[in-house]
């Protein structure tokens, strides 16, 4: 029989911390989006997930706590094949991790950036010992498993090769897709602005083809707070995104260059500091934790 070594008590043995590079990764993933992905299926593949997508190593005591945000909205079936690719990459990758599904109630614009406020607070209240924060589209999946989900002493960005731009960095200051930064580095940048509505959010600034070189500083936040980008290997970074359209209520915003040019004035006021939401419900599914919100619309 197995010892109950996941109690804590005077008895409980010490394990020894997690290595830097986990043994027993694969590298290189097959990834496809082809058949479709029953949650039952996924919830009998990962038998290791606590409820809430809650995952700890038994074997190591890992040197951080992962907090996985994603933003949603009508997106199930990407959320299936996300959580049956994730589930065994992240354990594989021995992480201490929490998946946090932050879905916005209503059909207002969307709000991808406050949506990832509202989860950087909220699984915070959950546990207070995450100090490691990644972002995720609901439709992105690492093709590599040595891209490990963890932060480091600068803002890490680890989407940047993706099938649907050739498996090149769209532009340099591309921060876009699944970026990740510890609790001090988010707070630094005052998290992320709560005013960006609608498509072309702070993340992902690349909306028109042809002007990505005057965008090219496009996470002002990150570089005003003196900080730079930390990526993985090119070979490494390589994701696929699952083709989607654009969705209703996710237009657009007419206002994201501009806005993006009044970081230095507007980021002191907005982001995580002045974000107003009420939670709807906060409901732990066997593979995710699913916290509804009013995130309000904009003015
Ligand atoms: C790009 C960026 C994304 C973000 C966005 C601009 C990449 C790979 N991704 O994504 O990070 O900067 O541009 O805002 O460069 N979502 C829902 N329901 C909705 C709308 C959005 O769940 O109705 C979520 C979902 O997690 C989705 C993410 O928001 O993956 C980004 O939206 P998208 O996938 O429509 O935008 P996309 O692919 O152009
Ligand atoms: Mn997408």
């Amino acid at each position: 029989p197995e010892a109950p070594s996941a109690r804590p008590g005077p008895t409980a043995p010490v394990l020894p911390p997690c290595p830097d590079s986990p043994p027993g990764l694969v590298g290189r993933l097959l990834i496809e989006f082809t058949s479709p992905m029953p949650l039952e299926r996924v919830q009998r593949e990962n038998p290791g997930v606590l409820l809430g997508g809650r995952y700890t190593p038994p074997d190591c005591t890992p040197a951080q706590t992962v907090a996985v945000i994603i933003p949603f909205r009508h997106r199930e079936h990407h959320l299936r094949y996300w959580l049956h690719y994730l589930h065994p990459i992240l354990r594989r990758q021995r992480l201490r991790y929490g998946i946090y599904v932050i879905n916005q109630h209503g059909e207002d614009t969307f709000n991808r950036a406050k949506l990832l406020n509202v989860g950087f607070l909220e699984a915070l209240k959950e546990d207070s010992t995450y100090n490691c924060f990644i972002f995720s589209d609901v439709d992105l999946v690492p093709m590599d498993d040595r891209n490990l989900y963890r932060c480091g002493d600068q803002p890490r960005h680890f989407a940047i090769a993706m099938d649907k731009f050739g498996f090149r960095l769209p532009y340099a200051g591309y921060f876009g897709g699944v970026s990740g930064l510890n609790k001090s580095q988010f707070l630094r940048i005052n998290g992320f602005p709560n005013e960006y509505w609608g498509w072309g959010d702070w993340a992902g600034l690349f909306a028109h083809p042809g002007a990505h070189s005057s965008l090219a500083v496009l996470d002002p936040r990150i570089s005003l707070a003196g900080m730079k980008i930390s990526r993985p290997d090119i070979r490494i970074g390589r994701y696929r995104m699952i083709k989607h359209d654009r969705d209703k209520h996710n237009e657009p915003n007419p206002q994201r260059f501009t806005k993006i040019q009044n970081t230095k004035l507007t980021m002191k006021r907005d982001g995580i500091g002045s974000v107003r939401y009420q939670v709807l419900e906060v409901s732990r599914q066997p593979l995710f934790t699913n916290i509804t919100v009013d995130i309000g619309r904009p003015p």
